[in-house]
């Protein structure tokens, strides 16, 4: 017989319990200075680095330094899944999600998985977090939008991990006081837009609420009903036209 299936929320917590980010600076070659470097741990190594100057400090723009953290928390995923019955796959880089998960070990899905990060700014976090695009996959989950793996009604489960830290410009890391928070992208959803220009669905604003799964709906139905409903104005995205046009040629080619 085999084991029961995991389910992806309770293990993604479990694995990233006590996850701080590894990435600590960018590495430059080149620079003069002996080798081998001998050092007895880590920050032993890395101010050896620095002295030689061949550390520089991660990019401080909030965009580029979740593309670190994205990047590690997808090496963490692959690394604890070798070998097991599970296919990931990596979305596209403005495209929705990060990644998704689909097989046996997690009992089939697919399962959508989102990377989300935000600074602390007192009790609340800076701005508030994109979680989906509203006019497009997400007023139109049955219409292939380029760019996705798939529909966004094919997820069993999508899932945000929301990386809160704080910023800090005079480390090399720029970063500290790191808290993940997962759960299903729902749960932390607010009732604002984030942009006023672009066509976003914001979450809640406060760290006790993304951090407890607080958000500003009482079940996943009413989520969809609310951001679904016609008074959100969504204006027309172009995409859609070419999306349902390129779903009516699927399903002709069909036999
Ligand atoms: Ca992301």
């Amino acid at each position: 017989m085999s084991a029961p299936p995991h389910d992806l929320l309770s293990w993604l917590r479990e694995l990233f319990a006590d996850w701080t980010p590894n990435v600590r600076a960018l590495i430059r070659v080149g620079e003069d200075g002996s080798l081998p470097i001998t050092a007895d741990d880590d920050e032993e190594f890395l101010s050896d680095l620095e002295r030689k100057g061949w550390l520089l400090p991660l990019p401080d723009e909030s965009a580029a330094l979740s593309n670190l953290f994205e990047t590690e928390i997808l090496d963490i995923v692959h690394n604890a899944l070798d070998g097991e019955d599970v296919t990931i796959r990596k979305g596209g880089s403005r495209s929705y999600p990060d990644f998704e998960i689909e097989g046996a070990f997690f009992g089939g899905g697919p399962h959508a998985v989102d990377i989300k990060c935000a600074r602390y700014s007192g009790k609340s976090v800076t701005s508030t977090i994109a979680l989906y695009t509203g006019n497009t996959y997400f007023l139109f989950p049955d219409l292939p939008f380029p760019g996705m793996l798939r529909t966004f009604g094919e997820y069993d489960t999508r899932i945000a991990i929301i990386i809160l830290y704080n910023y800090e410009p005079d480390l090399l890391e720029r970063f500290s006081n790191v808290q993940v928070a997962i759960h299903p992208v729902w749960r932390i959803a607010g009732k604002t837009k984030p942009s006023s220009t672009r066509h976003y669905i914001g979450s809640v604003n406060k760290v006790a609420d993304l951090v407890g799964g607080k958000g500003a709906f009482e079940s996943e139905q009413a989520f969809y009903d609310y951001w679904r409903s016609a008074q959100r104005g969504w204006p027309v995205n172009p995409g859609v036209a070419k999306a349902k046009k390129k779903l009516a040629a699927l399903k002709k080619d069909k036999p």
